[in-house]
């Protein structure tokens, strides 16, 4: 089990301790063509932003910072700056579109907001009256505030159980849900997924697409390596294919990416890069037999399968090396226990299909939402998965439980989705699913009913998705839109998507 001091500041473990343990030159964090920072700089870096913070915005332990910025070096400082100074961080996903962003603010209250100027342009009164540190280009006030700081700032005194993060997720509805994650359990999953799965050393490189903003990203990519002494190689617009052009020039030896991610390398040809990485790590959405195979052919590289969750913070459930079975996720991870559970939280047995259910050192605690009492279930987190477990405690993805499609590594909420197409002044209602797709796995589909009058053509595909662009994330359009008379219901009325699901697997 893992034991942390009762007093424990989750940055001042990360780089303070890292500085002390891997030495100030120690590499940290290379941006391609921008910053190249050691431990040293990274920890100057972040007690300026923490000295700007408190001295200048007067920020207090357990006041929360809304940080809103893409991938690059700056945004690793501020997140650090943030917990060492006692604040919480908030992080958003920069796709996040101003109606996505509004709601998460308003459910976070931020006592501060840290915004890149680039999405400051984008919704300058979305933030009301917050105190805004603008985060470069012509207006920045944060970067020309940090120049004038030592640099010098001794970590606030936090518990172990303070809050340090919030995650926040879109939700299945659009209301968004806020995850709050202790100091504590920012290093435990270093701690169990980093120690024991990937087995990470000083000498590891780490790359990845996924947005600091969403915690796959974060750990793999700042707490991770800070944790084990290693560096990473950090990219505002992380395709897939760039980070792999990286691999051989950065000497890269842990990548993360969705399954996804690895299609697309391998169809563009990226075969040879893979294949010198130590470690490919497979999470944020289903991996399929198909795909693991294929990366096997093209690189003689086992990937390495995860399920993790926001709410979780990251994966619990893994396999590498030897232990890996393809065609399942793998066991629980070190630390974590797992189990399937029937409709009324029982634990079934090996063999049945029932909802995945998992205990360990991190958990769900929703910030102010009725929706914790379905998602912890008698001590179990319940993360909205169907599974099978088999007798060796291996587990087999099935199917979401809930309306929530993963495609490309990314949550979308269907009813989020169908509230915005309804929304489009042709159409009379919606039904979203997830479509299985053999280049991506999956893609958002939409079903429209347009109303009376109004014929279906090419326009009006592209008016509506349009429409959602200019409403929700671009990761939520639907790839495909197909017009029909009307939807499947019962005989309440209630649309049944299971039919539509049905529809497009036959
Ligand atoms: O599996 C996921 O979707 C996930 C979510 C949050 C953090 C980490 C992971 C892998």
């Amino acid at each position: 089990e893992l034991q942390y001091p009762t007093k424990l500041n989750a940055a001042e473990e990360l780089i303070d301790e890292g500085v002390r343990k891997f030495g100030r030159d120690k590499l940290a964090i290379r941006v391609p063509g921008a910053e190249i920072w050691t431990y040293g700089e990274l920890q100057k870096r972040a007690n300026q932003v923490a000295q700007v913070l408190t001295e200048d915005y007067g920020l207090q332990p357990g006041n929360r910072v809304l940080l809103r910025s893409p991938n690059n070096a700056w945004t690793v400082a501020c997140w650090l700056g943030v917990i060492k100074a006692g604040g919480i961080v908030a992080t958003t996903m920069v796709a996040w579109r101003k109606r996505e962003v509004r709601n998460v603010a308003d459910k976070l209250r931020p006592n501060v907001a840290i915004i890149d100027h680039r999405a400051m342009s984008k919704m300058p009164d979305v933030f009301g009256d917050t105190p805004i540190a603008i985060l470069g280009g012509d207006d920045d006030t944060l970067l020309a505030a940090c120049a004038m700081k030592s640099g010098e700032f001794t970590a606030v005194e936090t518990a172990a159980d303070d809050v340090a993060l919030l995650g926040a997720t879109s939700g299945t509805t659009g209301e968004p849900k806020v995850t709050m994650h202790f100091h504590r359990d920012i290093l435990a999953n270093a701690d169990t997924f980093a120690k024991h799965i990937l087995k990470l050393t000083p000498d590891d490189v780490t790359a990845g697409t996924a947005p600091l903003a969403f915690t796959f990203g974060l750990g793999g990519l700042v707490v991770f390596p800070l944790r084990t002494g290693g560096s990473s190689v950090i990219l505002e617009k992380a395709s897939p294919m760039e980070l792999a052009d990286l691999i051989t020039d950065f000497g890269v030896t842990v990548f993360y990416t969705a399954p996804t991610g690895y299609r697309t390398a391998l169809k563009e040809g990226k075969a040879s890069e893979l294949a010198k990485l130590r470690v490919a790590v497979s999470a944020g959405e289903h991996l399929n037999k198909e795909t693991f195979e294929a990366v096997r052919e093209a690189t003689g590289l086992k990937l390495v399968n995860g399920i993790g969750s926001t709410e979780m913070l990251h994966v619990f459930i893994s396999a590498a090396g030897d232990d890996i079975r393809p065609g399942a996720t793998g066991k629980a991870v070190p630390g974590f226990r797992a189990t399937v559970l029937d409709d009324d939280g029982n634990e079934l047995p090996p063999g049945k299909v029932g909802r995945l259910a998992v205990i360990g050192p991190t958990g769900c605690r929703y910030l102010n939402d009725e929706r914790q009492k379905n998602y912890v279930v008698n001590g179990w987190n319940v993360t909205g998965d169907a599974y099978l477990r088999d007798e060796d405690g291996y587990f087999f993805y099935q199917s979401r439980t809930d309306s929530m499609i993963i495609a490309a590594g990314y949550n979308i909420g269907a009813p989020e989705v169908e509230e915005v197409v309804e929304t489009h002044p042709e159409v009379l209602e919606c039904a979203v699913i997830g479509r299985p797709d053999p280049a991506k796995g999956v893609i958002v589909n939409a079903f429209v009913v347009l109303r009376d009058g109004v014929a279906e053509s090419e326009e009006i595909t592209e008016s509506i998705k349009t429409h959602v662009k200019e409403n929700l994330a671009i990761y939520k359009c639907p790839r495909r839109i197909d017009f029909v008379d009307e939807l499947p219901r019962n005989p309440s009325g209630k649309v049944q998507h299971f039919v539509l699901r049905e529809r497009v697997a036959a």
